[in-house]
């Protein structure tokens, strides 16, 4: 499939897919969203890739929906919104969760209604400090979707999540990082140095193990302690067995790096 609204490109373990519609401030279309979709399921089928990195290109991070072709003359039938969030919005939240390799996204600008969640999808979310996040939703009449009434609440409790869902107000990328929205604020001629150096460790990182944390922090979220405890023991047996586990305890007794394969 040819790219036309993402750039995406792989090397040395690495991901990268840029949304790449600078001038509309990388909004989300249909086109754009299935994209996404065959990148990200060329990423799942298995592969090489150690890690994804989601950024934007411009100022923007991305504005959410493209609005442009929602506007509805009076007597008009509105386009179908659930149809929307089912088709396009809820299949990238799950493919970005889902993948077992770290999704690094980097928010180089505005991250603004879905464009905002979707970044909060990802496992670790670095902004630049001209960045800033606004649950847009409430300036147009719609409830924050793209998993942000899970998310905002699991990350920086219910009186914060209120306020931004229910305010629309720009929250600064240092504030995110304060407030544990996201991992880390970094000053903008060091967002691309930040995230490529966390690239590299990624990419060298024991992919499997890594994707076990993902999933056994993700299962936390609705789980009893005891759960939590059988799904620990679970992975742990899978992953006694992993090349990485003997690499990793290989290295430590002989004092070297580890060189592990992701497997
Ligand atoms: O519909 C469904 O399928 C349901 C799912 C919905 C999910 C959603 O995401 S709903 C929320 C949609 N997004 C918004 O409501 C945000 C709209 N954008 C803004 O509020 C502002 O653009 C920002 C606060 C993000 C940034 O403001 P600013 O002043 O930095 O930039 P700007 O001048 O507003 O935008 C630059 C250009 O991008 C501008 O075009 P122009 O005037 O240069 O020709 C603007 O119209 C365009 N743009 C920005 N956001 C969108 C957009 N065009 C279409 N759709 C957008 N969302």
């Amino acid at each position: 499939m040819n790219y036309e609204q993402i750039r995406f490109e792989t090397a040395d373990g690495v991901a990268r897919i840029t949304l790449n519609r600078p001038d509309r401030l990388n909004s989300f279309t249909a086109q754009m969203h299935q994209e996404l979709r065959d990148a990200l399921a060329g990423l799942a089928a298995g592969g090489d890739t150690r890690v994804l990195l989601l950024t934007g290109e411009g100022r923007g991070f991305c504005a959410g929906q493209d609005l442009s072709d929602r506007a509805v003359a009076p007597g008009e039938t509105p386009i179908d919104l659930g149809a929307s969030i089912e088709q396009n919005y809820r299949p990238l939240v799950l493919a970005l969760r889902n993948l077992p390799l770290p999704v690094v996204c980097a928010v180089n600008g505005v991250a603004a209604g879905a464009g905002a969640n979707i970044a909060l999808a990802c496992d670790i979310v670095i902004a630049a400090r001209s960045a800033s996040f606004i649950q847009a939703f409430c300036r147009i009449g719609l409830v924050p979707d793209s998993g942000g009434t899970f998310f905002l609440p699991r990350l920086v409790g219910g009186a914060r999540a209120m306020g931004l869902a229910l305010l629309g107000d720009k929250l600064s990328a240092e504030d995110a990082a304060k407030w544990g929205l996201i991992w880390k604020c970094v000053d903008d001629t060091e967002l691309t140095t930040t995230v490529d150096a966390l690239l590299t460790q990624l990419a060298q990182a024991p992919t499997a193990g890594l994707a076990a944390i993902k999933r056994a922090l993700y299962a936390s979220t609705d789980n009893t302690l005891e759960q939590q405890l059988d799904i620990e023991r679970d992975l742990q047996r899978v992953l006694g067995n992993s090349a990485d586990y003997r690499e990793g305890v290989a290295a430590f007794l002989e004092k070297r790096p580890p060189r592990f394969t992701g497997r």
